[in-house]
C-alpha cells in the first residue's frame, strides 16, 4: 500500500543506511518489533498433519454452537474467520475441515519463540501465546538494525519450528502492531521514522490496536473513519467522547505513542482481604484473624518475590466506613517477622475497635520496582520528545 512499507520477504534485507540509524539513536527514538504468528492453532494442525496442508481449516468446535477459534488463510478465502459461529463457518466453506485444538502444543510453540526472542533482548511483553512486543534499541547481539534483527527471528522461528511469523519494525508499539498486520502472512513491514503519522492517517481506524469493533462502530457514528479523520479532532473532542482514552487517539493519529516495552507489567502493591460472615469485634477475635490474613499475604509476596516499604491494614466497620492505617519503614522488609511486627502494631493501635468490623486487609506497598517505574516514566518523556521531533 503506501510507500512507507515496502513489503519484503526474503532474510537478506540489507542495514538501513547507517548514518541514517545513527541519527535515529541521537534524536532518542527507540526501537520496537512486533512479532506475529500467522494464522496460528491452525497453522500448527496444518503442521502437524500434512492432508490438512493446502486446505482450509478451522480450529474450533464444529457443533451448533461452536466456534472457529482460528482460520488457514486457505479457509480466510472463503470469508471465514475467527469468532465467526461454526455453523456459518461452514455455510461460507462447505469443504471446511474443522480441527480440536491442542493448547499444549500451542503454548510449547509460544516458549520456544519467546526462546528466539530472548537471544535479542530481555525486554520482551508478550500480548497472546502467539505475538509479543520487543524492545531492541539496545540488542544483546550488536546487531544495531531492528529490520534485520525481525529478519532473523522470522527465519528462526521458520527454522524451529516450522511455522511463518510476520514481524512489524518501527519506533514504537502503536506502529510496529499495525505494521506486522500489514503484509501478513509471511510479512514484514517496517514504518520508519518520519513515516508514521502519514501511515497512520491513511489507514480505517478499526485497524488501530485498542479500538475494536464497538469503538470503530462510534468513531463511525462520530464520522470517523480513518486516522486522517481523527487527526483532525483537537484533543478537548476527542477527551470528550472517550474520556482518557483519547489522549491515546490523539497521539495514535499522530503515530505517537508512549507506552514502553514492559517485560512484567509493574506492580503497585500486593496484598489480600478478607470479608467475614458475621462482623467481629473481640480482641482475641480481631488477632487471630489477623494472623492468619497474615499468613495468605505473606505466601502471596514470597510467591512473588515482592520486597516493599510500607504496611498498610485496612478495616471495614460494620457502617461500611473504611479505615487505613499504614506504616512505612526507611528500608525494604527484610522478611515475614518483620511484616508481622508491623502488622500487628498497626492493629493493636486501633484496639478496642470502636464497633465490629466486617472485612480486614493488609497490602505491602513501595515495592522495590516502583524505582524502576519512576525511570520509565522518564524514559517516556525523552521518547515523547524523540517523536514529537518527527513532526
Ligand atoms: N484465537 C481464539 N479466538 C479468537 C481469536 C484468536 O482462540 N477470537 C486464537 C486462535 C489464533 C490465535 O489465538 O490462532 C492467535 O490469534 P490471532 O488474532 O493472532 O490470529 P491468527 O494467528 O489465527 O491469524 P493472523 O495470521 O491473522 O494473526
Ligand atoms: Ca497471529
Ligand atoms: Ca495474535
Amino acid at each position: 500500500m503506501t510507500s512507507a512499507c515496502r513489503r519484503s520477504n526474503h532474510p537478506a534485507v540489507a542495514n538501513p543506511d547507517a548514518a541514517e540509524r545513527d541519527e535515529d539513536e541521537a534524536r532518542g527514538l527507540r526501537k520496537i518489533i512486533h512479532v506475529d504468528m500467522d494464522a496460528f492453532f491452525a497453522s500448527v494442525e496444518q503442521r502437524d498433519n500434512p492432508e490438512l496442508r493446502g486446505r482450509p481449516v478451522a480450529v474450533g468446535g464444529s457443533s451448533g454452537r461452536g466456534v472457529v477459534a482460528a482460520a488457514s488463510y486457505e479457509a480466510r478465502v472463503f470469508g471465514v474467520r475467527s469468532a465467526m459461529p461454526s455453523v456459518t463457518a461452514k455455510r461460507k466453506c462447505p469443504e471446511l475441515i474443522f480441527c480440536k485444538s491442542r493448547f499444549d502444543v500451542y503454548r510449547e510453540v509460544s516458549e520456544q519463540i519467546r526462546a528466539i526472542f530472548r537471544e535479542h533482548t530481555p525486554h520482551i511483553e508478550p500480548l497472546s501465546l502467539d505475538e509479543a512486543y520487543l524492545d531492541v534499541t539496545e540488542d544483546l547481539q550488536g546487531i544495531g538494525s531492528a529490520t534485520r534483527i525481525a529478519e532473523i527471528i522470522r527465519s528462526r522461528i521458520r527454522e524451529e519450528t516450522q511455522l511463518t511469523a510476520s514481524a512489524g519494525v518501527s519506533y514504537n508499539k502503536f506502529l510496529a502492531k499495525l505494521a506486522s498486520d500489514q503484509n501478513k502472512p509471511d510479512g514484514l513491514c517496517v514504518i520508519r521514522p518520519g513515516q508514521g503519522a502519514a501511515f497512520v492517517q491513511s489507514l480505517p481506524v478499526r485497524r488501530f490496536h485498542g479500538v475494536g469493533p464497538r469503538g470503530a462502530e462510534k468513531m463511525t457514528r462520530l464520522g470517523i473513519e480513518t486516522g486522517a479523520d481523527l487527526a483532525a479532532k483537537d484533543i478537548a473532542w476527542l477527551r470528550g467522547h472517550f474520556g482518557s482514552f483519547g489522549d491515546y487517539l490523539y497521539r495514535a493519529a499522530r503515530g505517537i505513542d508512549l507506552r514502553p516495552v514492559r517485560a512484567n507489567r509493574i506492580r503497585k502493591s500486593i496484598g489480600g482481604e478478607r470479608t467475614f460472615h458475621e462482623d467481629i469485634a473481640r480482641p482475641d477475635q480481631v488477632r487471630a484473624t489477623l494472623e492468619e490474613i497474615i499468613d495468605i499475604v505473606w505466601d502471596r509476596i514470597a510467591q512473588k518475590q515482592a520486597r516493599g516499604r510500607t504496611v498498610t491494614l485496612k478495616l471495614k466497620f460494620a457502617d461500611f466506613r473504611i479505615a487505613t492505617r499504614a506504616r512505612s519503614m526507611p528500608r525494604l522488609l527484610a522478611d515475614k517477622r518483620e511484616f508481622t511486627v508491623a502488622a500487628r502494631a498497626l492493629l493493636e493501635d486501633e484496639l478496642p475497635l470502636p464497633m465490629p468490623i466486617r472485612l480486614m486487609g493488609l497490602t505491602l506497598s513501595s515495592l522495590e520496582q516502583e524505582d524502576a517505574g519512576a525511570q520509565a516514566a522518564e524514559e517516556r518523556r525523552s521518547a515523547e520528545q524523540a517523536q514529537l521531533s518527527l513532526l
